[in-house]
């Protein structure tokens, strides 16, 4: 009886010792398939999405949400190249739904007749106009998610940004 219950757990032994590299193989085939799957952009942000929020300490920023978006004149022949060469300098904001998140837009040109905007489409519809050299602040409530394009209506199809508001 006793034997018989010793062998058994020997038994048992050898086989957690058996599966164990099966396992490993396992788990190290599944992260590099995953590993993979992260190299798709639509993927990366559903993965990102899909992960608790965690708070960043030491941010830069005044306050959560706060973003300063300037214009810029690129060093470049508009003509020659047929595209409107003004950017926004920040293209890519990422926030959560709920958030409130404020905007200091910036005109940076010196003549007031180099206008520019920040333009978004419904359900975010807005439109800030600004002459050279003016600027303006603004806010709004992140209530929808998806990914939303924001734009300068003088100079696209290059003066653009994106927005994407994560659940
Ligand atoms: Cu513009």
């Amino acid at each position: 009886m006793l034997n018989r219950d010793v062998c058994f757990a020997r038994v048992m032994e050898m086989g957690k010792i058996l599966t164990m590299p099966a396992a490993l193989l396992l788990v190290a085939s599944l992260t590099l398939n995953l590993g993979l799957t992260l190299l798709l952009p639509g993927e990366m942000m559903n993965i990102a999405a899909a992960q608790p929020s965690v708070k960043e300490i030491g941010a830069p920023s005044p306050k959560p949400n706060e973003y300063y978006i300037f214009t810029q004149e690129l060093n470049a022949d508009e003509s020659k190249l047929g595209v409107p060469v003004a950017v926004f300098t920040l293209t890519n904001i990422i926030v959560h739904k709920g958030d409130n998140v404020t905007i200091h837009f910036f005109n940076t040109a010196d003549e007031a007749k180099d206008r520019h905007t920040y333009t978004m489409q419904s359900p975010y519809k807005m439109d800030h106009d600004l002459a050279g050299g003016q600027n303006t602040t603004f806010s709004f409530v992140a209530d929808k998610v998806g990914g939303f394009t924001y734009y300068c209506r003088y100079d696209l199809p290059s003066m653009i940004g994106h927005l994407e508001v994560l659940p």
